[in-house]
């Protein structure tokens, strides 16, 4: 032990979005309170003010940087180009002064680790000759897809996937490609985000892959001979998981205001009744797919807990609050790991976002999947065919839409039989991920690894 007491003082930089600041955030208590580090967390001053944040996440220390848009964040940006240019400009210098200001302390910063959207804090860390570490908070296919085409431009193509793919890629089929390879041209400032994760990936003195050994085994295996990586997931709060840090009961941080009422409701629900429907923080539907959905939910006849998000609850069918009040529950945004957890739920109608995936898997909930955009259709290909934990959804190829049937027959298929065979999947899962997180487990030594050789330098 050195300095204060702490082996080493790391600062962590998450992309400015839900999905990416939660497994950071979960990582960083774990390294703070289990590892002996002591972990600084820096948040986007915006982020950090809606947030009404604490000193102090539990273990992790806070600061702030700047994303250029201090008082209303993304939303102001011109465009998706302007803030992610703005961001890095500013934002490289905010981390520059917290490093500067943490000099002379008794904690000076020793390694920064990176959420890989932002490249650029790769090259502060070294400009200040600090330990750099990639944080990469999607699933290891996706990150390979990325790797690839970044290399060697090999998976570019929406028609067509390349039959020599590595072991672990192989099962991919066009429709299941990052939506950035199957629909080209879409989005084109985040596709060079996430291509640009890999520029100059090769200066990192660690890359974390936010998944566990054994739920990626294939990929981990083969990605990892071009470009080693540590599995250090899954990155659940404790009490979730293997319960092995105090206190460490959610996430903590959320954009959102948690509509708590959520328990209280479930509590009256007898066990496995209920359709958990939520899309995460991002994704937007349009009025015609909420419609069938909400008309597809209704015609099953289950219980269901819907989150529509403030900006979305516009796009609702007229009365269907009212017509489906004794059946349905609808939150602005749910404690959703508690959710996934209670007795109640039976199925969840996710858009397979990384974090809600392996949230779902650990609770040994089944899934049915309707992918929206990025990391989400590769996702629920894992979901449906490598783990058969849930099945994906059809889109009508004349509307463009997932219709109210087959919302229906989805949702009968994993709250039936089949959800009894899936829910033993996931449950295998869970346990596999409790060990790779418990002492001497696949990511528990990753992390040993990854602090012994920190505080050895
Ligand atoms: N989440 C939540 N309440 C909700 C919806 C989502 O707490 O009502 C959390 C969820 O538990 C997950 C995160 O928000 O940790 C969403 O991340 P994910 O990767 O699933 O999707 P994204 O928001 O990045 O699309
Ligand atoms: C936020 C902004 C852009 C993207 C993501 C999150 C993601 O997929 O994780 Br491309």
């Amino acid at each position: 032990m050195t300095r204060n007491g702490y082996r080493a003082h790391v600062l962590a930089i998450p992309y400015p979005a839900q999905g990416h600041i939660n497994p950071l955030l979960q990582f960083s208590k774990r390294l703070a309170s289990s590892k002996g580090l002591k972990v600084t967390l820096a948040n986007t001053i915006f982020i950090a003010n809606s947030l009404n944040l604490p000193k102090s996440a539990g273990s992790v220390q806070l600061e702030t940087i700047s994303d250029g848009y201090d008082d209303g964040g993304f939303p102001l940006a011109e465009s998706i180009a302007a803030y992610l240019s703005r961001l890095q400009d500013v934002g490289y210098q905010s981390v520059a002064e917290i490093i500067t200001r943490h000099k002379a302390t008794p904690n000076p910063i020793e390694c920064i680790i990176y959420d890989p959207f932002l490249p650029w804090a790769l090259d502060v860390a070294k400009q200040y000759g600090l330990v750099a570490a990639a944080f990469f908070s999607q699933s290891c296919t996706v990150n390979y897809t990325y790797y690839l085409e970044h290399h060697h431009g090999i998976i570019w193509s929406p028609a067509s996937v390349p039959n020599n793919l590595p072991l672990g890629l192989h099962i991919l089929e066009p429709q299941d490609m990052p939506s950035f390879f199957s629909v080209p041209g879409s989005y084109p400032a985040y596709s060079e985000l996430v291509l640009n994760q890999f520029s100059h990936i090769e200066k990192a003195d660690f890359i974390f892959a936010n998944t566990f050994y054994k739920l990626e085994e294939e990929v981990v295996d083969s990605m990892s001979q071009v470009c080693p990586m540590l599995t250090i997931g899954p990155t659940i709060p404790s009490a979730y998981l293997d319960n092995s840090i105090e206190d460490d009961k959610g996430y903590g941080f959320s954009l959102f205001e948690i509509d708590s009422f959520c328990t209280d409701w479930l509590n009256t629900k007898p066990p496995g009744s209920v359709v958990y429907v939520a899309f995460g923080s991002m994704a937007s539907l349009s009025d015609k797919q909420m419609k069938e959905l909400a008309l597809g939910l209704k015609a099953t006849n289950f219980h269901f807990l819907w989150v529509v998000r403030a900006s979305e609850e516009e796009k609702l069918p007229d009365k269907l609050k009212e017509e489906t009040a004794e059946k349905g529950l609808l939150v602005n945004w749910s404690p959703q790991l508690e959710v996934l957890s209670h007795k109640a739920i039976g199925c969840f109608f996710t858009h397979g976002g990384w974090n809600s995936t392996i949230e779902a898997l650990s609770s040994g909930v089944p899934m049915v999947v309707m992918p929206q955009w990025t990391d989400q259709p590769t996702n629920s290909k894992l979901i449906e065919s490598l783990w058969k934990v849930g099945v994906r959804v059809k889109v009508d190829e004349t509307s463009g839409l997932v219709g109210r049937e087959e919302v229906e027959q989805c949702v009968r298929e994993v709250m039936g039989e089949m959800g009894i065979a899936m829910k033993r999947n996931a449950k295998k899962w869970r346990e596999l991920a409790i060990e790779a997180v418990s002492e001497g487990g696949t990511s528990d030594k990753n992390i040993d690894e990854f602090v012994s050789k920190l505080t050895s330098v």
